[in-house]
């Protein structure tokens, strides 16, 4: 049969989803994109975005999917530069806590926090980003014990390159093709969520042989995009491959890893970035996801979309063509 895919908000460009079930209901949290005039660029200065809003829906393939309108902008934000790229959301104690990475003042990207006691929001910004942060694509695990897992960083123009063991480093620098890769990083969060309770530690990722991926292995190594979700009582990390444009998973038996490397989860869609969220709701498991299809393949104007998500009896996922 073929496979069916929706777009879900088709008069507006919407990107990097993450999405979350609150009270029976899916929340979808996205990028907004926009046409901003910004000439593109090797740094990714064209993805120009300047707010988010929030969507819901009770039937992800046939219901209507309301818009909650804008919850959160830059110029709310006191510590903003530009650039409110992909976000994500968590419920503790009542309260909804949007995670979301922007450039400060002097261009780097830091992840900042904003809070309200709803998921539609809107949502109130901390007057300052969260202490130590650095890099985009916050993800935020909830593992249902009460302990917050945040991923996150992202290559090129996400800035990973700028930092190892979480200090900056004077020039950025990319490790060599035989070298292990750069990895996403993983940090538990503080009881009041709103700052990293440990020091962020790197998301190793073994290839078959029980050895890291390597730069050189674009294929296969994290690029930006992490997400986590679990399945069966395994942890599934998974992501995008940059440049060589794949969604990819690894699976492991907690939430800091190490993680195995297990296959693509989506082949390339059109457009330059893919970018994504895995979430079961009502029985059934999903891929949110965009694509440039709409614009014309213009990369910076990119369209939501979702598709049904599948797994074999071993648990592996099974790749989806894109369209
Ligand atoms: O939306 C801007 C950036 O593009 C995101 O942060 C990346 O994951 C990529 O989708």
């Amino acid at each position: 049969m073929e496979k069916k895919f929706r777009y879900l908000v088709p008069g507006d460009y919407m990107a990097d989803p993450a999405v979350h079930v609150f009270d029976g209901k899916l929340y979808i949290y996205p990028s907004h994109d926009r046409e901003s005039g910004v000439e593109e660029n090797d740094n990714g200065d064209h993805f120009d975005m300047c707010d988010y809003h929030v969507f819901s829906t009770e039937d992800v393939m046939n219901g209507t999917v309301t818009d909650h309108g804008v919850v959160l902008k830059v110029s709310d934000i006191p510590w903003a530069g530009r650039q409110l790229w992909d976000c994500d959301v968590a419920r503790k104690n009542g309260n909804y806590y949007m995670y979301f990475p922007l450039k400060d003042r002097n261009d780097i990207f830091r992840i900042g926090v904003a809070v309200s006691d709803c998921p539609e929001g809107p949502f109130i910004p901390q007057p300052d980003p969260m202490r130590g942060s650095y890099s985009i694509d916050p993800a935020v695990f909830d593992d249902g014990n009460g302990n917050y897992y945040m991923y996150f960083g992202g290559l090129w123009g996400g800035q990973l390159q700028r930092y190892r063991n979480n200090k900056a480093l004077e020039c950025a620098a990319f490790p060599a093709d035989g070298e292990p890769a750069l990895p996403s990083r993983v940090v538990k969060l503080s009881d009041d969520m709103l700052q990293f309770a440990e020091e962020p530690r790197p998301l190793v990722i073994l290839d078959e042989h029980g050895q890291p991926l390597t730069a050189g292995d674009n294929a296969r190594r994290f690029f930006e995009a992490s997400w986590m979700h679990k399945y069966n009582g395994k942890y599934y990390f998974s992501y995008s491959t940059g440049d060589t444009h794949l969604l990819c998973y690894a699976t492991g038996d907690n939430p800091y890893g190490p993680f195995t490397y297990q296959g693509v989860i989506l082949q390339p869609v059109v457009g330059w970035t893919t970018h994504h969220a895995i979430v079961e709701y009502k029985g059934k498991w999903y891929l949110f996801h965009h694509d440039c299809v709409p614009s014309g393949g213009t990369t910076w104007l990119r369209s939501l979309k979702v598709c049904e998500l599948e797994y074999d009896a071993e648990g592996k996922i099974k790749t989806i063509e894109s369209v």
